[in-house]
């Protein structure tokens, strides 16, 4: 059954759920976590000199003060004590690795697997082996010899942006040298529709928003994201610009209470217990359909003669045909596909025509749909319609993911590799590199299920956890030989992404104990420059490495001393040379250890509508409306009479948790007591005779989910959420072909009872 669905969604009022974000709970998580005995040592490392190892807003840590670029103190949320003090557990024994067979492991819960502690000593699974056991470092380097000279296509890797600029330029400088193109990032997953819709539209690829620049703004339109929980520190200047008389309009299919009221622990006097509005105009449109909504604001923009047509002539180019696009949509259509009254899209258009500096910033939301890219050409295109982009104060902004993985794009970590860096690293290694086309990550996963790799080397992250459909993600990694992570702590990935052969995971220094300065890269083009560290882990049994230590010595192993003297790279600041040598805009990277001085990337920032492209102009796209059905009980694997609901299920994350990590089960914030509920609209539920606490059944075209409890949330009719990595287990997700990016955010799910 498919429900018509109504413009304007109704809320639901039934369960208590809080009244807004952040506040009290989280001033008594920083106690709970500060004030404990381990709560020196976290103390410690929050005034370390490095920046924050969560998300990539880049807030930094500075000795007096946890500073952010713009030199502002009480800068650090959370969400960085979380991800710290996951870092600092104890270490996992040997005997643990004895006791517990492969078998048993694989019986973990996400969270399980992360308090298990930190890894500290390298463990191979050997092949028909059914426990993991300690290895030594000479048979390690044995066997990546062996396999790093495997057929180049058939090598690969994958990585996460949690590692440094320096790791990251040596893992693609390596398995360049090696002859591949295999690159697969969680960036594919994430922000690819981004990268790959802005580089084409202004000729680079980030946000074009500075922090300095966010903070002259006076109005943020926020889509697709839920920073209370995932960019805490961002919730600081939407505050800031709403008390400076700014607007901020949502647009979420639900409505996340952080982003309607939010208590900043930043601001205690002023409003830690009354909290600050967020959102001035907050729309739900229907999943996958903010195409739909940014075509009506443009519409409603063009017919009231705010168009700024003096900008779109001397700036731009393609506007012509995206304002006779706008024009020949009618408001019927633009209204039934995203389901927001036209009265609503009037009031954002004028919101957004009457404020002088709009910037448009976005995440998840949209970059994860089978439209990806035309959702980031439609924000772009009402940008440059309102003369928002190469302007002070104004511009496109995507908040980016993990702590450093734009970093990684820089550094050339990437299946699309920038012309020039192409050159440079040609120069470098002297020799041309393959034109063989990479594998990103959905097509890593492909090529692995039908064979086609040999040797999988995982910088980080959760390459199985991570992915659609986790009995392929499974079955492809197990037709790998070899497959090395490289990792802080365990996951799920470890128990159920086995290679044929030899699986062996080598255990890392985090951030902030690397023996050796890094750098990193925030979402608002900040470099930071961590400084060196120690770690906890201390005793006999502990057997770290540098993720720069292990990279060069396979390297060096590989590739010899010439042209490249990989060994003499261990010291980091040859690398950073290397970086300013190779990687345009990373110029000041070449004296960084000298000046100690931390630099936005030059050419990223646009006070000018200039763009890096070849005509100098931005160039605009048509973006045509998603055609959004949802299939009919007969396309699920059910009797024809079974009573359900078929919803769009977008998958993310709950409050405490890291992307594939969970810390805790559940969120509060939205009233979601464990991790197998599924967040609904109540007429929804309704429609199926269904009702609130009721356990059901949850199908998708991967498998289903059982028991699952309905939560009441104020959602969108139509639409659902869940979280992942456990929603995995039973989705199978559509791909936007031009960035790789999989529709995470509208999966088509039945839900119902037997
Ligand atoms: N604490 C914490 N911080 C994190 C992370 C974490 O897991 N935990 N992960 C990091 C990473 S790698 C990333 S990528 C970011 C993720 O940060 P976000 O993108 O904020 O996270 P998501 O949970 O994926 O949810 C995004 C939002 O999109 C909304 N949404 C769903 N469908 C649609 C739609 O069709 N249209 C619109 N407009 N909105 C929609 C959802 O309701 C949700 O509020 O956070 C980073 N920071
Ligand atoms: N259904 C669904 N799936 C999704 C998403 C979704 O919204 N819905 N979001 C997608 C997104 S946006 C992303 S970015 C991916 C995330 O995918 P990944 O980046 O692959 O996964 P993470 O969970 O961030 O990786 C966690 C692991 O990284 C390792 N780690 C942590 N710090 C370090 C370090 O300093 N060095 C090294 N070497 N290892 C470290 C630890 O071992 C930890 O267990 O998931 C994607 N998958
Ligand atoms: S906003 Fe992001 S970078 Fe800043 S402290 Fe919080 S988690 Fe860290
Ligand atoms: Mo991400």
């Amino acid at each position: 059954m498919v429900r018509d669905i109504k413009p304007d969604p109704q809320p639901n009022t039934d369960s208590p759920k809080p009244t807004m974000g952040g506040g009290m709970p989280i001033v008594g998580y920083w106690a709970e976590k500060t004030l404990t005995p381990e709560g020196l040592l976290l103390w410690k490392t929050l005034f370390h000199k490095s920046a924050c190892l969560s998300c990539a807003w880049g807030t930094g840590g500075q000795k007096g003060g946890f500073k952010n670029e713009d030199g502002e103190t009480l800068q650090r949320c959370a969400k960085s004590v979380e991800a710290i003090a996951a870092e600092l557990q104890e270490p996992v024994r040997q005997h643990f690795f004895a006791q517990h067979s492969i078998d048993d492991l694989k019986q973990l819960t996400s969270q399980e697997a992360d308090k298990l502690g930190r890894l500290s000593f390298p463990v191979i699974l050997r092949e028909g082996k059914s426990h993991y056991e300690r290895i030594s470092w000479s048979e390690i380097y044995r066997i990546a010899e062996a396999s790093f000279r495997k057929k180049s296509e058939r090598i690969a890797s994958y990585s996460s942006g949690r590692s440094s600029n320096e790791a990251a330029y040596l893992l693609q400088l390596m398995i360049r040298a090696m002859g591949s193109n295999n690159l697969a990032d969680c960036s594919d997953l994430c922000h690819a529709a981004s990268t790959v819709g802005l580089k084409e539209m202004f000729g680079s690829g980030t946000s074009m928003v500075s922090l300095e620049n966010l903070k002259q703004s006076d109005c943020i339109v926020l889509i697709g994201s839920n920073a209370p929980a995932n960019h805490p520190r961002l919730m600081n200047e939407l505050i800031q610009l709403r008390e400076r008389g700014g607007k901020v309009i949502v647009v979420n299919p639900v409505v996340e209470v952080g982003l309607v009221k939010f208590a900043s622990p930043a601001y205690p006097i002023k409003s830690l217990f009354t909290g600050s509005d967020i959102s001035s105009l907050y729309l739900q449109p229907v999943p996958g359909s903010d195409v739909a909504l940014f075509v009506g604001i443009q519409k409603s923009l063009i017919e009231r003669g705010t168009v700024q047509y003096s900008y779109l002539q001397k700036y731009t180019q393609g506007w012509e045909a995206v304002i006779e696009h706008a024009q020949s949509t009618s408001w019927e259509n633009i209204v039934q596909v995203c389901g927001i009254s036209r009265d609503l899209i009037e009031q954002a258009a004028q919101m957004i025509w009457e404020s002088d500096k709009v910037v448009f910033a976005w995440a998840m939301g949209v970059t994860q749909q089978e439209n990806g890219v035309d959702n980031i050409f439609s924000i772009a295109n009402t940008a440059l319609l309102t003369g928002n982009a190469g302007k002070v104060g104004s511009g496109t902004m995507p908040i980016r993911g993990h702590s450093n993985v734009q970093g990684f794009g820089s550094m050339g970590v990437t299946i699309r590799l920038k012309e020039e860096i192409r050159v440079a690293l040609e120069k470098l290694l002297k020799r041309p590199l393959s034109r063989v086309p990479g594998y990103d990550t959905r097509a890593l996963i492909e090529a692995a299920d039908q064979g086609k790799i040999d040797t999988l080397i995982c910088l980080g992250g959760n390459l199985y956890a991570a992915n659609p459909n986790l009995a392929q993600a499974s079955r492809a990694l197990s037709q790998i030989e070899t497959i090395f992570y490289i990792s802080t702590k365990p996951n799920l990935g470890h128990f159920h992404g086995l290679a044929k052969g030899n699986t062996i995971i080598i255990p890392v220094y985090a951030r902030f104990e690397n023996p050796h300065k890094t750098t990193t890269e925030s979402g608002n083009n900040f470099v930071r420059l961590n400084d060196e560290g120690e770690t906890h882990l201390w005793d006999q049994d502990v057997d770290l490495i540098s993720e720069v230590e292990f990279l060069t010595e396979i390297a060096h192993r590989i590739h010899g001393d010439s042209p490249v003297n990989w060994r003499k790279l261990q010291d980091t600041k040859y690398i950073r040379q290397l970086i300013a040598q190779t990687i345009p805009g990373f110029e000041k990277m070449a004296t960084i250890d000298e000046t100690k001085e931390e630099f936005t990337i030059t050419g990223r920032i646009f006070h000018k509508p200039e763009f890096p492209t070849k005509s100098g102009k931005a160039s605009m796209f048509v973006t045509p409306l998603p055609n959004l059905t949802l299939p009919s009980i007969g396309d699920f694997d059910v009797p024809e009479s079974t009573k359900g609901v078929i919803v769009a299920l977008g998958t993310g994350r709950s409050y405490s948790q890291h992307n594939t990590v969970v810390y805790k089960a559940a969120d509060k914030f939205r009233g979601m007591p464990h991790r197998n509920c599924i967040l609904m609209n109540k007429s929804d539920a309704e429609s199926a005779g269904l009702s609130e606490h009721q356990r059901v059944t949850v199908q998708g075209h991967a498998g289903k989910m059982e028991n699952v409890e309905i939560i009441y949330g104020s959602i969108r009719e139509g639409a659902a959420l869940m979280f992942y990595p456990e929603v995995n287990a039973i989705v199978h997700t559509k791909v936007d072909s031009r960035c790789g990016t999989p529709a995470f955010k509208r999966i088509p799910i039945l839900v119902y009872t037997t």
